[in-house]
């Protein structure tokens, strides 16, 4: 396995960052590496770093991509005119071409439009079945078990934007007991469902690890808990965060006091912020996290708040 192939700036002195930045009036790569989407910054740091000393790598599939001591970060944009399941498939299929020989340890995706339905069927739905196909048609029956940890969230302007992590360390993928994992939700929700894991661990006990902790929300099974009641969609999505952190050997505290912790917490009201805020500082957050708060809209419509984290140690 090697990463792509080594371009002439990867030993240019010039280093770069790879980011996504936040707040911005629509979805849009900067040569200067970094991504912009369109979530409202409600409180906290406006941009989230993949990659700090990065060395940009020419791509051919319209990514901007960037290879870093420990992987390969980068970020694409659908083309404006393509209808969203389109949209999912192709940039799926351009993100296995310049992944090829690694392994995918984290992806995020923001979906324009995400609950406008559109000819009988949500937006969302549309783009996990472009999705999930492109990851069948790449990987074969067996895609379940190859699919990281992510986030799919709404973004108030397009177009369908991803980014990505990704790198040669076998990564670990796990699964929530209490909750069906969502490559198996019934079709209830939707055609084909959404292709990502609970949480992946990169690195091995005793090295440095990245622990990857999937969008989460206020789901037991594959039902939504406590509809329309923020505190209760806190204290369910919390719960949800303690078991993965525990499956995945990180203690149910989420490794706290051990860790370097990012939260991003997504709130479909900005009127949320207030009291989302003051129970997260008071269940969850330390002094030392970081914690960003972004309004978008969420792919189910009863979904108030969810909640990402990683955890590096
Ligand atoms: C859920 O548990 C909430 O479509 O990539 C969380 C993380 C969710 C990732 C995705 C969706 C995605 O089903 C939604």
């Amino acid at each position: 396995m090697s990463l792509p192939s080594r371009s002439p700036h990867f030993f240019a002195p010039s280093v770069a960052h790879s980011r996504v930045r936040f707040g911005a009036p629509g979805a849009e790569l900067d040569p200067a590496g970094t991504l912009h989407v369109a979530l409202p910054v409600l409180g906290g740091p406006v941009e989230e770093t993949l990659h700090d000393e990065a060395a940009p790598v020419p791509s051919g599939e319209g990514f901007a991509l960037f290879r870093a001591r420990d992987g390969l970060s980068g970020f694409a944009v659908a083309a404006d005119e393509l209808e969203l399941e389109a949209a999912a498939a192709d940039l799926y299929r351009r993100l296995f071409v310049v992944t090829a020989g690694l392994h995918l340890h984290r992806i995020w995706n923001y979906v324009p439009a995400i609950n406008a339905v559109v000819d009988g069927l949500e937006n969302y739905r549309r783009f996990c079945r472009g999705r999930s196909l492109a990851f069948e048609t790449q990987f074969g029956q067996q895609f379940q078990y190859r699919l990281p940890a992510a986030s799919g969230v709404g973004a108030d302007r397009g177009p369908l934007a991803l980014a990505f992590l990704a790198g040669e360390r076998a990564p670990r993928h796990f699964e929530n007991p209490h909750q069906v994992p969502a490559f198996r939700y019934p079709t209830q929700y939707g055609p084909r469902p959404p292709s990502f894991s609970r949480a992946t661990l990169v690195g091995e006990a005793g090295e440095r690890q990245q622990f990857f902790i999937s969008g989460t929300a206020a789901i037991r099974g594959h039902a939504t808990i406590a509809e329309g009641d923020l505190e209760g969609q806190l204290a369910c999505t919390l719960e949800n965060l303690r078991t993965i952190s525990e499956t995945a050997g990180k203690g149910t505290d989420l490794a706290a006091g051990k860790s370097h912790r990012t939260f991003k917490v997504y709130l479909r009201h900005a009127t949320d912020l207030a009291p989302a805020r003051a129970y997260l500082e008071q269940h969850v957050l330390r002094e030392a996290d970081e914690a960003c708060y972004l309004r978008a809209d969420l792919c189910r419509a009863d979904l108030l708040v969810e909640i990402e984290g990683v955890i590096t140690s």
